[in-house]
């Protein structure tokens, strides 16, 4: 990848563009265990920055990686979990889906799949 100042914006839009909505929701389920702690079950910088690259996310800083977190963190616990991360997906480009709801629906089913 020759830009390397892609910020995470631009980034999930070009992957909604290349997957489509459906293979979207399934690179989403798939990140969230990507890059959660497993031993947690919830993504932390620490599991974030180590499996960036699995989620094709190696060109974010970590000050990008660190935002990611606190924009994502609803309840405070410095950690995302799965409804968290998937609000922060949809906040992120509202566009790219007919709305939150429907997003966290179709990922939840994704899960629970
Ligand atoms: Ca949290």
């Amino acid at each position: 990848m020759a830009n390397s100042s892609i910020s995470f914006e631009d980034f999930l839009p070009s992957m909604a563009e290349q997957l489509g909505p459906e293979g979207l929701m399934e690179e989403l389920c798939k990140g969230f265990n990507l890059l959660m702690d497993p031993r947690k079950g919830v993504i932390t910088f620490d599991s974030i920055k180590k499996n960036a690259r699995a989620f094709g996310l190696e060109g974010l800083s970590d000050d990008e990686l660190m935002g990611m977190i606190k924009e994502g963190d609803l309840d405070g616990d410095g950690a995302l979990d799965m409804n968290e991360f998937c609000t922060l997906m949809v906040r992120l480009s509202p566009e790219l889906l007919k709305g939150p709801q429907a997003a966290i629906d179709a990922v939840l089913n994704c899960f629970c799949n």
